[in-house]
């Protein structure tokens, strides 16, 4: 009978999340490496990232499961790997995926074990509406897109007016982002009667980039440093790269140079790091002088990277460098600060990382691995690479010093970052590396799932307006 009870008590006591910390996740679109802690760009103003990384782990070698936000973000929030549920591009939401039908969202998983949700901004691409709108117990803000200028600024005749780019709007308290950072902020200085589980979605750097005009002046524009680009970088690549810009609405490095936007599209994106950057402060600094600064574990990280010209190309859905790898940024109680960890990462160790460090136990099915044992020592190694798809059928397999690429139609692109971080070197076919090829490929995905795709036309069309 005693060992009855003790049973039951322990069994209420794991579901109750009393005494566990609070998960404050916040996630940011588009962001590449261009912050002050991963060096993307020597001149990037992003001091209070800065000073997150360096309050906890960064994971320097992270990337994202797919390139593409609607993808990646369901891949973060089911902990499942595109190869898994089958989005590979923008268009299903993630009830729709017949392979997530079951699958609880993390938001939700956490929410099932006692914890307060509060989300705001773009976390799911779709958000939470419909049958997951109860996932969420608290909303921080009423969507994420925000004023659009009646006129565009910047834009080149015959370019999408998702690119605009320029000054606006006039003040920060006029953006959405930093009055979603500004409620998130009053949420974090309230007292809640469980453990929360925030989810803070801001939607810079992604385009179109406009930002009040303090955060362009940061930057002298007629002297911000171009990312190296050269044409003769394309002459070891297959062709089949050209497909990837096939749904995305970015426009080409061609277009980009005949209408000379170049610089200013690379001054307004800095500009917009700057901006989230300074979101994240608002948040963080709220969290700091509140109630939950020595119980919150705090979780950054970006949906994807982001091309501004390398090897010809705008935006992202490359299995490049510029396109897969991302911030990923975590702190808390019990996490000391320290170095970088360049072991490879994936976004789909957020969920088992998060899960652990929470204590509690994680769904039957993940297929990230959490990276507590780098939380505690970033020079554990990790055999497993970080894997990228992009469309059905194309992988990358990214390790601590290689990458390899293998298209569906066989093509493959083999780089070795200690010695090539910018990738402009295609090993692949050179009989010195095919021993390192092979090992990498012994990596790449196996019976991956088929390519869902929604029915309906007026849905994938919507789908593909979003970059
Ligand atoms: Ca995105």
């Amino acid at each position: 009978m005693k060992e009855l009870v003790i049973v039951l008590l322990l069994g209420i006591w794991s579901l109750s999340a009393a005494g566990r910390p609070n998960v404050l996740m916040i996630s940011i679109d588009d962001l590449n490496d261009w912050t002050g802690f991963l060096g993307g760009h020597p001149q990037v103003k992003t001091p209070h990232m800065d000073a997150l990384a360096k309050s906890g782990r960064s994971f320097a070698n992270a990337h994202c499961a797919v390139p593409v936000c609607t993808c990646s973000r369901i891949s973060v929030m089911s902990g499942l790997a595109p190869t898994t549920h089958g989005s590979y591009e923008i268009g299903p939401s993630f009830r729709s995926l017949p392979a997530l039908r079951e699958v609880a969202t993390i938001q939700q998983y956490f929410k099932n074990r006692g914890y307060h949700t509060i989300a705001g901004g773009k976390v799911l691409h779709h958000g939470f509406r419909r049958e997951l709108a109860p996932v969420i117990d608290r909303k921080l803000i009423e969507g994420y897109f925000g004023k659009r200028p009646s006129q565009t600024v910047s834009l080149p005749d015959g370019w999408s007016r998702a690119w605009d780019w320029g000054e606006y709007p006039k003040s920060d308290g006029d953006a959405k982002d930093m009055q979603l950072a500004q409620n998130a902020a009053k949420a974090l200085r309230e007292n809640h009667d469980k453990p929360f589980f925030m989810s803070v979605g801001f939607f810079r750097p992604h385009v179109p980039l406009l930002v009040p005009p303090k955060w362009f002046e940061l930057y002298d524009r007629d002297s911000i440093k171009l990312p190296r680009a050269p044409k003769s970088d394309m002459d070891d690549i297959p062709m089949n790269f050209q497909r990837i810009n096939d749904y995305a609405l970015a426009p080409t490095h061609e277009e980009v140079l005949k209408s000379n936007s170049r610089r200013s599209l690379t001054h307004a994106y800095l500009a917009s790091v700057s901006f989230v950057d300074a979101c994240v402060g608002v948040v963080m600094e709220a969290l700091k002088a509140g109630p939950h600064a020595e119980n919150t574990i705090v979780v950054l990280w970006s949906d994807h990277g982001f091309h501004l010209g390398e090897k010809q190309h705008w935006a992202k859905r490359t299995l490049w460098e510029e396109s897969t790898r991302v911030p990923l940024l975590i702190s808390g109680p019990n996490i000391k600060p320290g170095q970088a960890c360049f072991e490879p990462a994936s976004l789909l160790d957020i969920y088992p990382t998060l899960v652990e460090l929470c204590g509690l136990e994680p769904p039957s099915k993940l297929d990230g691995v959490s990276l507590g044992p780098q939380i505690r020592d970033p020079k554990t190694k990790r055999k497993r690479p970080a894997i990228t798809s992009s469309y059905f059928g194309n992988h990358s397999v990214r390790t601590r010093h290689w990458r390899l690429i293998v298209y569906a139609d066989g093509a493959e692109e083999l780089y070795h970052h200690e010695v090539d971080p910018d990738e402009f070197h295609n090993l692949a076919g050179d009989a010195e590396y095919r021993s390192v090829r092979d090992e990498l490929a012994a990596w790449l995905p196996k019976n991956a799932a088929p390519e869902f795709k929604v029915k309906s036309e007026r849905l994938r069309r919507r789908g593909g307006k979003g970059q």
